[in-house]
């Protein structure tokens, strides 16, 4: 098989270099594609706190396939699985619900380091960095669908404490690892039924941002990000966080702002923002998901939007300001199998973005020679990519093709059914 690999990479290798680009170096480029694993596949955004709640906040993850993880450990052993079937090297994104409490109840402004040095250590063996989210969801202080919004005070001064300790937390993992942890900040709340009081909502948020990210912290430790979001499940009419509120908040107080393909209108492109957001923000974290109608947070495929933000990061050497993360979580499919098989597609879309001959297309571009441009473009997705994504997945000893299916299936009959 590896022989074919092999024989098939060269035939490939020329192809690409009658139009000019050298298929060594993409795959060499992809060596800078670090992605946020979303710990969150693995248990249906569940966690690890004593109290067994309620995914709240308008997110659903829908299905019950078995094999889910409950433990760290299982979580753990699932993490590893995935990175063994992904090239290159990612990176950890976890929440503040999966601490290792140890048995022990802490509430969400209680967190400490300790509550999460296992995690940072596990992180040093793999060798991967980590990044980090406050849980402004599931639970009782949530229930009414506010958070740092909130005009209970109680309530509000409760999330804003969380957050804070989140950051602190942030810090000490990126210090601890020695690469900046990220924190995004998304809250749900919002409202159901067309509210009165936005801007009463709104400046509180604002507020509680304030206080939340009044303590800085050095860059080489942790950056902050906020998620904008349209709408949710129960909060359909107004959402605080808005676009519009983030993308201010970020701008003023220099914050990275989020982007979750599935937080916009459905024919909004996240892609299409990247170079319009990153005129005025350093950088940019994105949540790269597939919306399936809504929000539904569907296993990442390689199609379209992908594409487009892939390209607009590779075309414009984007990679050192926008950190990309995942955002999806299906409880309906093997779990590891829709982690590995959505990263893989997200990974596709950047080997592809390298393997664009973008110096031609701008050149046809600017001498207003647009049927070329779009001829060119069409002759593209046809290039054979797959023949130069298999020999990438060689080189880094994963599996080629569709051979992961089958160590997912060996790993669900030994370990996810026996759970
Ligand atoms: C919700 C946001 C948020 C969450 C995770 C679990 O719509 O996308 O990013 O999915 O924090
Ligand atoms: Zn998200």
């Amino acid at each position: 098989m590896s022989e074919l690999i092999k024989k098939a990479y060269e035939i490939a290798k020329e192809q690409y270099v009658a139009i000019g680009v050298d298929t060594d170096a993409a795959i060499a480029k992809m060596r800078d594609v670090n992605i946020s694993l979303h710990c969150w596949q693995t248990d249906d955004v569940g966690g690890f706190e004593t109290a067994d709640g309620e995914l709240s906040g308008g997110i659903q993850a829908t299905g019950n396939y078995p094999g889910k993880a409950t433990t760290i450990e299982q979580m753990r052993a699932d993490l590893e699985k995935v990175l063994a079937l992904l090239p290159g090297k990612q990176r950890l994104n976890l929440h503040a619900i999966y601490g290792d409490f140890q048995g022990e109840k802490v509430d969400r402004n209680e967190i400490e380091v300790k509550h999460f040095q296992s995690w940072i250590d596990w992180c040093k063996a793999q060798g991967i960095g980590m990044d980090f989210n406050a849980t402004c969801f599931s639970h009782e202080r949530a229930a009414d669908g506010f958070t740092l919004s909130s005009k209970n005070e109680e309530n509000r001064k409760f999330w804003v404490e969380h957050v804070k300790r989140c950051r602190a937390i942030s810090a000490e993992i990126g210090k601890q690892l020695g690469t900046p942890c990220i924190h995004n900040t998304w809250i749900p709340d919002g409202s159901k039924d067309v509210p009165v009081d936005r801007n009463g909502y709104r400046t509180l948020l604002k507020k509680s941002l304030d206080e939340a990210m009044e303590t800085e912290y050095p860059k080489e430790q942790m950056k902050d990000a906020v998620e904008s979001k349209l709408f949710g499940i129960g909060v359909e009419s107004m959402t605080v966080g808005s676009h519009d509120f983030y993308l201010g908040y970020a701008i003023k107080n220099n914050k990275l702002i989020c982007l979750d393909n599935g937080h916009f209108h459905p024919t909004e492109q996240v892609g299409d923002k990247i170079s319009s957001v990153l005129q005025f923000v350093d950088e940019v974290l994105l949540h790269v998901t597939r919306p399936v109608r809504w929000d539904s947070d569907h296993v990442v495929t390689l199609n379209e939007d992908v594409q487009l933000i892939a390209s607009e990061i590779m075309r414009n050497d984007f990679l050192d300001r926008v950190n990309v993360g995942l955002d999806f979580f299906d409880a309906s499919i093997n779990r590891i199998g829709a982690y590995v098989t959505g990263t893989r597609a997200a990974m596709k879309a950047f080997l592809i973005a390298a393997l664009e001959p973008t110096k031609d297309l701008v050149a046809v571009e600017e001498a207003g020679k647009n049927f070329e441009r779009l001829a060119m473009l069409e002759e593209l997705k046809t290039m054979p990519f797959g023949a130069v994504w298999d020999y990438y997945c060689l080189q880094e000893g994963v599996p080629t093709g569709m051979d992961y299916i089958g160590e997912i299936q060996q790993y669900e009959k030994d370990v996810l059914l026996k759970r």
